[in-house]
């Protein structure tokens, strides 16, 4: 490029470089990005980049030098500002901002008031490159005569700015694959995107839920009501109120699926621990994990409140500001201290945010926990340490107290040290599945102690203790292996089944010393809620819930996918085939046509209740009455 080049497009490109790099520093310097490797040293150092160059692009469609100049200096200023504004608050929350947050009406005192001591005058220094810009625009003007960008230049500019785009999407794509659609943590996605491109996409997804909720109204409730109200089943007499006023602790297993409980590799039991444990304690094994493409925290939604959680993307995230009507509130309402309990970042799938509107009194997250290196494996944590330090918090606690447990060592890729592997590796082509029975092992092993710590610290006889595993541990992806160790074929069928998690409850005085049962009831996640607000004596006839109670008499053995596969007593319909659970073969179609409708009707009225966020009309006012008044 010659001289003359360079200086046409010399105001917009020195400002767009300045802020990259600035922002580039911010990362490494004000914000704890982990970065693992140099794949993703390289994608922070790129990530601004592209956005910087179509923010300050647009600068070359002004033919005025002074708009030009008054249009890079403000750019520059608001987008310093927006960088600057993260900064301070990643120094209060460790987090950044999203748009839910600002308008989160309830945070706001807190967010004014905790930003404001995070602001100090020598942050002036974080806008250093918008003072040299000033000062270099002043100088330039008299040493430069302006000439508009020539259109041929101004088209190379927009392409490097394409290319660098695409490679920066690229690239994250190979080192985080799905990162949009499954949206699982703020860092990540400032991590692969970087900041700005971060907050136009944190903008798309709040207009996209703004758009569809202004366009509810409490209308569409009737029916959804009416549903409700038909299918409620009674809670079963015997059982409802028998675990009253005791505290609620319900662990969420990672990964854990049913089909390794009673089962062993090369002999060796993969859950010894379990396999006893169930024995005391009621145990369903015909429960299914509901969850998409949220995982961990589909499987938490369904529990708070007994609807499903999305066909793409993860509620968490989209729609952490809407009303719900959550089993922690209605304990809350009880008398119970709230809390979730689980050593990871906080901002993981919006959970700091998502738990803001479930209503959680606390969220016992990564800082709150003493991790050191030699207590940690893969994502964190290990499950020993993390239980002990936890029963060691709920000593504190405020009772009767609800806390909900994440474990979070048997998850995928499913390493771990050395010393923690008490069985040997299952031996076929797919190391995930051949790991995985260690770490459930592990886990199993953590589970023991954790109820012997709670026995040692008088915490047991007056809790009662449920355990669910969230999701699938092995995908599809290993349905060889997978067929190795079952000794059949992985058919639809087989894979339907396999989306069983253990259910369990362990009611202390009740269940324990043999007295347990095994429940072969189907169901799944969506029944937690009703189930366990019963057990505690809280009525749910007034909620809106696609559960039931489990222990009813009436439950209806039922339990719908996310995509719309289900599973009756007799039959299991998935892939648009109807398949008899008896003989595990395909049958008439008409057989599963009557639930078709049920399961249709369920996943699409829970939809509108998120999309509409309509519980906020069932909250606040009789809409009944309203809308007969309307009607009238
Ligand atoms: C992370 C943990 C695991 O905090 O919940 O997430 P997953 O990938 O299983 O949803
Ligand atoms: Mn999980």
């Amino acid at each position: 490029m010659s001289r003359l080049k360079i200086q046409k497009l010399s105001i917009p490109v020195v400002a767009a470089v300045m802020l990259w790099l600035k922002t580039y520093i911010v990362y490494k310097t004000s914000f704890d990005i982990k970065i693992e490797n140099i794949m993703q040293e390289l994608i922070l150092f790129i990530n601004p980049l592209s956005f910087l160059l179509f923010a300050f692009g647009i600068a070359f469609f002004f033919n005025s030098e002074k708009i030009r100049n008054r249009y890079v200096m403000a750019t520059s200023f608001i987008l310093g500002f927006i960088l600057y504004a993260n900064i301070a608050f990643y120094r209060f929350f460790t987090d950044f901002i999203t748009l839910p947050v600002l308008f989160q009406t309830s945070n706001f005192a807190d967010l004014g008031d905790s930003a404001l001591t995070e602001i100090h005058w020598y942050d002036i220094i974080y806008f250093v490159d918008v003072i040299i810009l000033a000062v270099f625009m002043k100088y330039k003007r008299k040493v430069e005569e302006f000439v508009p960008v020539k259109k041929m230049h101004q088209r190379a500019y927009f392409l490097v700015a394409f290319a660098l785009l695409f490679l920066n999407i690229g690239l994250a794509e190979t080192e985080r694959p799905q990162l949009l659609t499954r949206t699982f943590d703020r860092e990540m996605l400032v991590k692969n995107l970087g900041t700005y491109n971060y907050h136009l996409y944190d903008v798309f997804l709040q207009s996209k839920s703004s758009a569809q909720r202004a366009m509810a109204d409490g209308s569409e409730l009737v029916d959804i009501d009416n549903y409700v109200r038909a299918n409620y089943v009674k809670p079963n007499e015997d059982m409802f109120g028998i675990a009253e006023n005791r505290n609620l602790i319900v662990v969420s297993l990672e990964s854990v699926q049913s089909f390794v409980l009673n089962n062993d590799v090369y002999g060796e039991e993969v859950t010894p621990f379990l396999n006893s444990f169930i024995k005391d304690s009621y145990y369903f094994d015909n429960f299914y994990h509901q969850t998409g493409q949220g995982k961990t925290s589909d499987s938490e939604f369904l529990l708070e409140n007994s609807l499903y959680p999305l066909n793409r993307g993860a509620v968490f995230f989209t729609h952490s500001g809407n009303e719900y009507d959550s089993m922690a509130e209605n304990l809350s309402k009880k008398g119970y201290y709230t809390s979730t309990m689980h050593a990871n970042n906080k901002s993981f799938w919006n959970r700091d945010i998502m738990y803001q509107a479930l209503g959680y009194d606390y969220y016992y997250s990564a800082t709150d926990y003493e991790i050191t290196p030699d207590i940690s494996v893969g994502w964190g944590m290990k499950d020993i340490p993390f239980f002990e330090q936890s029963v060691e918090m709920m000593k504190e606690m405020q009772k009767p107290f609800y806390t909900k447990m994440i474990t979070l060592t048997n998850h995928h890729p499913f390493r771990l040290d050395e010393e923690d592997k008490f069985i040997d590796e299952y031996d076929s082509k797919s190391g995930t599945l051949n790991r995985y029975f260690q770490t459930v092992r592990y886990t199993d092993e953590a589970v023991k102690a954790f109820i012997q710590k709670l026995k040692d610290e008088g915490l047991y006889d007056n809790s009662i203790i449920v355990m669910y595993g969230d999701h699938y541990g092995i995908s599809e992806n290993h349905n060889e292996a997978m067929a190795q160790y079952l000794g059949k074929e992985v058919t639809p069928f087989v894979s339907v089944q396999l989306q069983r998690v253990p259910f369990i409850v362990h009611i202390p005085g009740v269940t324990d010393q043999g007295k347990g049962k095994t429940i072969s009831k189907v169901g799944g996640q969506i029944d937690l809620k009703p189930t366990l607000l019963h057990l505690l004596g809280v009525d749910t006839k007034s909620s809106i819930q696609f559960g039931e109670d489990l222990f009813s008499d009436d439950h209806r053995d039922f339990a719908v996918f996310r995509d719309g596969s289900f599973i009756t007593k007799d039959y299991v319909y998935t892939d648009n085939t109807c398949y008899s659970k008896e003989t595990e073969q395909p049958v008439e179609g008409s057989l599963c046509e009557p639930y078709k409708e049920k399961a249709r009707v369920e996943l699409d009225y829970s939809d509108k209740i998120i999309y509409g966020d309509l519980l906020r009309f069932y909250e606040s006012r009789d809409y009944r009455g309203n809308l007969m008044e309307q009607q009238q």
